[in-house]
């Protein structure tokens, strides 16, 4: 068997591997849905997601995790996980255990466990701060959107691009006070506006189905381990996303450049952020537009999740009945 075909198999039984990880984690976390606490979800979600992967049959690094070394009692920049590899696969782990913590604490829709698992080098490495971010879906010319160009102008290039009125357009954005002008310029524009209060992976994933989702475009800054991680799920999904990471703060200029990065400025591609092969999972947490949240059957518990890969943009929605919730202890 050449080396490439041991290589995709290993790949394939990876997508997998990786669905059970946030499966246990969503969970997890399904436990505190509902009860106010985000740091309680959190921590049960990340010890879950944690405790699974070390069981994964790779030597993985944390590329894009929960914060740093010290910082956090799990997923720290830069921490080795996985159970090693005989055969020398060697990845790049990005995670977030509850994309969307308030959204879980609350109940509300969209809350999910994510992970993307990716070729050793593959991610763009971010510390814990912000980036400016700007997607649409696939089927555009190559270059429609830029996060250097102003919000009407994007809106303006794509509703050329795909043959309607600014009008006809809807603009997905986080809601909150430091969007304020982006929003009024939107609205000037005259597209609509998807607020929404948490859950920005979801909010890029979006757009490549704006038939399903009613959404064209996202907007607006974000979490900068989001944006790594939406660009993955892009990856594998097709579609345009540019980034640019933000300091919001002194505490953030300061992990920036302790995660050696000097330019601020700088325009991130799709493929910038995204260098090499993954594979992307996510499990519902609570109900959402792309896969229902953990239910509680009489004699299960019922889990959906989203798993692809981007070297075959394969996309795989599995419902998973775990009949022994024992499994999870
Ligand atoms: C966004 C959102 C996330 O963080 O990335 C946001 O998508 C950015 O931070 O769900 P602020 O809440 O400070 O605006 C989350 O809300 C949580 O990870
Ligand atoms: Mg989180
Ligand atoms: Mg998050």
């Amino acid at each position: 068997m050449s080396q490439a075909v041991e290589k995709a198999e290993l790949d394939r039984a990876l997508a997998l591997d990786i669905v059970r990880v946030t499966e246990a984690t969503a969970v997890a976390a399904a436990q505190w849905l509902g009860r106010g606490d985000e740091a309680s979800a959190d921590e049960a979600a990340a010890a879950a997601m944690h405790r699974e992967i070390a069981r994964l049959p790779f030597d993985g690094i944390v590329v894009v995790g929960e914060g740093e070394e010290g910082d956090c009692p799990f997923f720290y920049m830069g921490e080795r996980i996985g159970q090693g590899s005989p055969s020398g696969t060697t990845v790049d782990v990005a995670v977030d255990p509850i994309e969307g913590s308030t959204l879980c604490a609350k109940a509300l829709p969209n809350a999910m466990s994510v992970l993307a698992v990716a070729e050793r080098g593959s991610l763009l490495k971010v510390p814990p701060i912000y980036m400016e971010k700007v997607a649409i879906g696939p089927g555009y010319p190559e270059g429609t959107i830029s996060v250097a160009a102003t919000p009407s102008e994007n809106l303006g290039a794509l509703a050329e691009a795909k043959g309607v009125g600014v009008q006809d357009l809807t603009v997905c954005v986080l809601d909150r006070p430091r969007h304020g002008d982006l929003i009024e310029e939107i609205r000037s524009a005259g597209a609509a506006l998807r607020l929404i209060g948490d859950g920005d992976i979801a909010g890029v994933i979006h757009v490549t189905d704006p038939v399903q989702t009613g959404i064209d475009m996202y907007l607006g800054i974000g979490g900068a381990a989001e944006g790594v991680l939406a660009a993955a799920a892009l990856t594998c999904l097709g579609g345009q996303m540019e980034g640019r990471l933000v300091a919001l703060n002194k505490e953030h200029r300061a992990w920036a450049k302790l995660a050696g990065i000097t330019n601020l400025s700088k325009t991130y591609a799709l493929k910038d952020m995204v260098m090499g092969d993954l594979s992307f999972a996510a499990t519902g947490i609570t109900d959402g537009s792309m896969m229902a949240g953990v239910h509680h059957a009489r004699n299960a518990i019922i889990t959906e999740s989203v798993v692809m890969r981007a070297s075959t943009r394969t996309r795989r929605w599995i419902k998973t009945e775990h009949a022994d919730p024992n499994k999870f202890a």
